[in-house]
């Protein structure tokens, strides 16, 4: 096992990654920016080294600074949380390169996830269902025509290098293909520097259900079955849930052996996620992420699992202790994401931080890096905490995430909080009748 860690993070995940860290009996190592010296991530973690100034490009994105972090604190593995470097096979490589240990998949499986069309055509042969589409990129107009005829409108356009949501275009049409399918590729082009596209049938109604997945490396894998993260706003989740209100377990275990199977056939290493859109009762893959989620918790709850001391286990060629047989979903469990930002427009509210009290009892997990006094820098994203609920049902899950959200003190800031304060009122919510565009009509609907 390793001796110590170096946490490429920080906020909530950093203090996530120390903590699992600490019951391991692993030092921990926090990196941080000038912006963030007075941050919990470095007073949780047994050592913290400055890397750079408050831009997130030259610290915790820069590359050349993290490792040397790594090599001045003797840290022999480097879990990367969520964003920042986390799917950056460049970054992967060379620290295969260094013999640092990525805790996460090889350099090869984040780089095969991130081009969206070798992703789309590998778990396609391994079996996935996905979407139907273009083969490949669709290289010019002519084809993009062709290819719309064969599958029949509605489509979307999407970059290969894209994922979440950027330089996606709808076409209800023969008539709006070629603006769709131009604008698409400046788009790409612009956001990715790589203009190249692909075509897929556009589902109008679906929910985003994703299956949670994880492999030892070695072609052992098993699923966690799934979350359902339909409610978002502008491609940004705001509250996730497990199970699926639809899900049943037939369906769990059908999708879930679909989804272990082809990760364990690629020797896929850690924490992954298979990314579906569900429609009528099918589930096609859009993507696969290579990390581990901002919404893993509600995982963690039904299932009782530490995924990051699994994912430290087996970075460190330990076997995964996670046995399908013995994965059993026990009741219901709800994230909310909890940002600084003023309501309506969602605009992002950095500040002092005068109180904050988090909520407790039984069957509540807040993880946040807040406390009473901190000043919430202006650099980052906006998310200052998740609040987990867990009940032995949905009613029950539902009714304690608005007793909890109740105890919450953030005084000083805007937060999202009283949004969800709302949403819990709205009959849909607490039906669970949504799709991923019920939250972007609801907000229309109210505030516009
Ligand atoms: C789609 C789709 C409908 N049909 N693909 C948006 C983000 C990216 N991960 C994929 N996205 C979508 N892909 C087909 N073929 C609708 C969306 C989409 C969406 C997906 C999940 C959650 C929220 C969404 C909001 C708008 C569009």
């Amino acid at each position: 096992m390793f001796n110590k860690i170096l946490i490429a993070n920080r906020g909530e995940i950093a203090l996530r990654v120390i903590r699992a860290c600490r019951e391991m009996g692993i030092k921990s190592v926090a990196v941080h920016s000038t912006a963030d010296s007075d941050a919990m991530h470095v007073r949780m973690a047994d050592e913290a080294i400055c890397i750079g100034p408050a831009s997130s490009t030259d610290s915790y994105l820069s590359i050349p600074a993290i490792v040397s972090a790594c090599e001045i604190t003797g840290a022999e593995a480097i879990h990367p949380g969520y964003g920042f470097l986390s799917e950056n096979a460049n970054f992967v490589r060379i620290l295969e390169d260094h013999d640092i240990t990525f805790i996460g998949p090889t350099s090869e499986h984040i780089r095969v996830m991130g081009d969206k069309i070798t992703a789309k055509e590998t778990m396609r042969a391994l079996g996935v269902p996905c979407v139907p589409g273009s083969e490949g990129g669709v290289a010019d107009f002519a084809t993009a025509q062709s290819t719309a005829r064969d599958i029949g409108f509605p489509v979307i356009i999407k970059a290969t290098a894209g994922g979440g949501g950027r330089g996606m275009k709808v076409a209800h049409n023969a008539a709006e293909l070629e603006v769709a399918f131009r604008s698409a590729r400046a788009e790409a082009k612009a956001a990715f520097g790589n203009d190249e596209v692909y075509i897929e049938k556009y589902l109008t109604t679906p929910r985003h259900i994703e299956i949670q997945v994880f492999g030892d490396g070695k072609g052992r894998a098993v699923h966690l079955g799934e979350r359902d993260c339909s409610l978002q706003r502008r491609h940004q989740k705001v509250l996730e849930e497990a199970p699926g209100p639809t899900i049943d377990a037939e369906t769990r275990a059908r999708i879930g052996k679909i989804c272990a199977e082809a990760v364990a056939r690629i020797n896929y290493i850690g924490a992954g996620t298979i990314e579906f859109l569900y429609e009528n009762n099918e589930f096609y893959f859009i993507e696969m992420n290579t990390r581990l989620q901002v919404e893993h918790p509600v995982t963690e709850a039904i299932f009782g699992v530490d995924l990051v001391r699994e994912q430290i286990r087996v970075a460190a060629g330990l076997p995964m202790s996670l046995v399908q047989d013995e994965m059993e979903v026990n009741g219901h469990a709800i994230e909310v994401r909890i940002n600084a930002e003023k309501l309506p427009n969602f605009s992002p509210c950095p500040g002092k931080v005068r109180v904050f009290h988090a909520p407790g009892g039984l069957g509540v997990r807040m993880d946040s890096a807040l406390y009473g006094g901190y000043s919430i820098p202006p650099y980052y994203d906006s998310l200052i905490g998740k609040l987990i609920v867990h009940g032995r049902d949905r009613p029950e899950a539902l009714a304690r995430l608005r007793r909890a959200l109740g105890e919450l003190i953030v005084d000083g800031v805007d937060t999202t909080v009283p949004l969800f304060h709302a949403l819990l009122d709205e009959p849909d919510v607490q039906s669970g009748n949504y799709n991923i565009h019920w939250l972007e009509q609801w907000l229309a609907d109210r505030f516009s």
